[in-house]
């Protein structure tokens, strides 16, 4: 139905008015496919950032390779941004659907409904809030971490019921080329809605009276008829250049070889030595506690508290790791850092190898204080960091001394520090 039309006599769409051959089965199994594919990977990388951050007494996450975390949490971005085009077109692909009389036809028919519904909702709002949080654009009211988590189990879960409840349709889609013809469409093969659909060409060869169409049209035809218009693989490769695209103009924040082609990256290379700046240190409102002259670092172990003063940590053997930041909230770099090792420090408060520790920072603020396991602060690269790419770290990036560990998340990466203690 056009625009004119419907504005010439409002009413509601019906299923026959959509006529085009690209709302077919066998493109949504196919772009349905692909979202199904970046929305687990997007699920799982997004549980392994939360899980890190969170971690349940039987979850461990290794420090090598020292980019682990880098990859997982830019796999999380890029599948997300690249599911935003292929939610449009899958949704394009089926409005017929949703148009569909009689609405509701029964109990298994209501679940069903519901479950696209807060499929679409949830995930809807999954990539539209993610994505707002890598424009650093936050116009909610609610603190994004655990409403964007809760609402991820939602929609996997909606996401399952979907695949469920749909596997004879996607099973039937999958199995024959996209561009042939589709049978009839059971749910709306009523005498009421005949359609300029194509017939299916088993049955036109069994009953030629019933095919209207030339036979050489109808059997084994490979294309679609649909006069001058985007065929059924244009759309799909529309979909799959629109989510390449996509990824392209917004992942140049994590891989520094696309920084140039990432129109949409939102920092790469800006801040001071080289490194963005997720907090500065007037937003975190230590612009004088970190200057202090009287700053110490208080490290507290089984042996009782140890301070260090900026001049005695370096005079402690000082040591250098080339580790990136990677922020959850889509951008990486790596850097130089070079400091005093966790593990020496740890070691002269009296803390065995098992310990894990707490760091604190002059920063009150929600990210003040990060959890450091073990097996992070006994490793040889998790530094205490004085210097950044062969400077005294940038009052920006947490001088006095900030922490640096490898595969970490940007989150965790503590600036300001003001204290270390053995916890357990
Ligand atoms: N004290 C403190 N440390 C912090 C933060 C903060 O807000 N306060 N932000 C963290 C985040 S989210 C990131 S990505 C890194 C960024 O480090 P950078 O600003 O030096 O690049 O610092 C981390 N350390
Ligand atoms: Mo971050």
């Amino acid at each position: 139905m056009s625009l004119r039309e419907l504005i010439r006599r409002p009413r509601l769409p019906q299923r026959s008015d959509y006529t085009s051959e690209l709302h077919s089965p066998r493109v949504a199994a196919r772009i349905g496919t692909w979202l199904g594919i970046t929305f687990t990977l997007c699920f799982i990388t997004g549980l392994l950032s939360h899980y890190i951050q969170h971690p349940p007494l039987w979850f461990g996450w290794p420090t090598r390779p020292i980019w682990l975390y880098r990859l997982t949490q830019g796999v999380h971005v890029a599948s997300g941004i690249a599911a935003i085009p292929l939610l449009f077109v899958k949704l394009w692909v089926v409005t017929p659907r949703f148009w569909r009389r009689p609405l509701l036809t029964g109990v298994l028919n209501i679940l069903e409904r519901t479950s696209i519904l807060v499929l679409i909702a949830s995930a809807a709002f999954e990539l539209i809030s993610g994505l707002l949080n890598v424009a650093e654009f936050y116009p909610w009211a609610f603190f994004f971490p655990p409403v964007h988590y809760a609402v991820a189990w939602i929609a996997i879960g909606a996401l399952l019921v979907h695949i469920a409840v749909k596997l004879p349709v996607i099973r039937t889609a999958l199995s024959r080329p996209v561009s042939d013809p589709d049978p009839p469409d059971p749910e709306i093969a009523g005498p009421e809605v005949p359609g300029p659909r194509t017939p299916d060409p088993t049955v036109a060869t069994r009953d030629p009276v019933v095919d209207t169409e030339p036979a050489s049209k109808a059997v084994g035809a490979k294309e679609p008829r649909h006069s001058g218009s985007l065929s059924r693989r244009g759309l799909l490769g529309v979909a799959a250049g629109a989510a390449g695209l996509a990824t392209i103009a917004t992942i140049g924040d994590r891989i520094p070889a696309l920084e140039k082609t990432s129109v949409l990256a939102q920092r790469s290379g800006d801040g001071p030595q080289v490194l963005p700046v997720n907090r500065s240190a007037r937003a975190a409102g230590v612009l004088r506690s970190a200057v202090d002259p009287g700053w110490r670092l208080t490290v507290t172990g089984p042996a009782g508290a140890v301070e260090f003063s900026l001049d005695q940590l370096r005079g402690l053997p000082q040591n250098t790791a080339e580790l990136p930041i990677a922020c959850v909230e889509g951008w990486a770099r790596g850097a130089s850092w070079s400091g005093v090792r966790m593990s020496d420090l740890l070691t002269a408060a009296g803390a065995t190898a098992g310990s894990n520790v707490r760091v604190s920072s002059l920063d009150r603020g929600l990210y003040g204080r990060s959890d450091v396991p073990s097996s992070v602060g006994q490793d040889p690269l998790t530094l205490v960091a004085l210097m950044l790419n062969g400077e005294q770290l940038h009052l920006d990036h947490g001088y006095p001394a900030r922490l640096i560990a490898p595969s970490r998340p940007g989150v965790l990466q503590t600036k300001w520090l003001s204290r270390i203690e053995v916890i357990l």
